[in-house]
């Protein structure tokens, strides 16, 4: 069976955010503590037996908590660790593909920037949309178009809405004093709100993650109460 999850804080992971006195395992094990309730593990520059060994070590924590851990791009490492499932971008491997792969029981989530890749997303099964750009970020290099705003999230999350049930978060540069705004700002014409955000710097580059996750996963539940 598919496994449940919780969308409400979503943490995305950059080992180069990690202080020199700590690993990535311990910033994640204190996200979680604070809030965290969903991890997906991103590294772009990790060799494969790095990025299994890491992908292993972040697992320990996540299962500890119960937590979902998710692979950024590459179905070979979730495979490889069994992880709970993968996100995937409009470049990498397509969502049918993958799809094929992992089986009905992995958690399958795509980055969508504009209303036909939801729908397109959601067409070929994906679990969760990642919705962004929203506000610009010094963590990934974006194009211009690729910046969506506020409006634009919203104008994604509406139309995937119409297509049918679905499930989204949205990220880029959200922290803890946007979160409220962006999700009141993107709760859909029928009053349906995004069921999280998901976090990079807001988080890992905290100089207390657990700290930052707590604030983050209270701002988004007051959010959420005015629903
Ligand atoms: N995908 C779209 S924006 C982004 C990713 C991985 C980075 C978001 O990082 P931050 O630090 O939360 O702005
Ligand atoms: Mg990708």
């Amino acid at each position: 069976m598919k496994p449940d999850f919780n969308l409400t804080l979503y943490l995305v992971t950059d080992s180069g955010m990690v202080p020199a006195d700590k690993t990535l395992a311990q910033i994640v094990d204190e996200a979680i503590q604070g809030g965290v309730t969903i991890v997906q593990l991103r590294e772009k520059t990790a060799d494969t037996g790095a990025f299994i060994a890491l992908a292993r070590s972040l697992q320990k924590v996540t299962k500890n908590y119960g937590v979902p851990l998710l692979i950024n791009d590459r179905i070979d490492v979730a495979l490889a660790i069994d992880a709970d499932g993968v996100h995937i971008g409009q470049d990498d491997m397509s969502l049918v593909e993958a799809r094929r792969i992992l089986g009905p029981n992995k958690i399958i989530g795509m980055s969508v920037q504009t209303a036909a890749e939801a729908e397109a997303a959601m067409c070929d099964g994906a679990d969760y949309l990642g919705i962004g750009v929203c506000f610009d970020t010094e963590t990934k290099q974006i194009s211009t178009d690729a910046l969506r705003g506020p409006a634009g999230v919203r104008q994604v999350w509406e139309h995937a809405l119409e297509v049918g049930p679905v499930r989204a978060v949205t990220i880029g540069g959200v922290n803890e004093y946007n979160a409220v705004h962006v999700l009141d700002y993107t709760r859909s014409a029928k009053g349906v709100p995004l069921e999280g955000v998901a976090v990079v710097s807001a988080i890992m580059a905290a100089e207390d993650p657990c700290a930052a996750a707590k604030v983050l996963r209270s701002q988004v539940s007051f959010a959420m109460e005015r629903s």
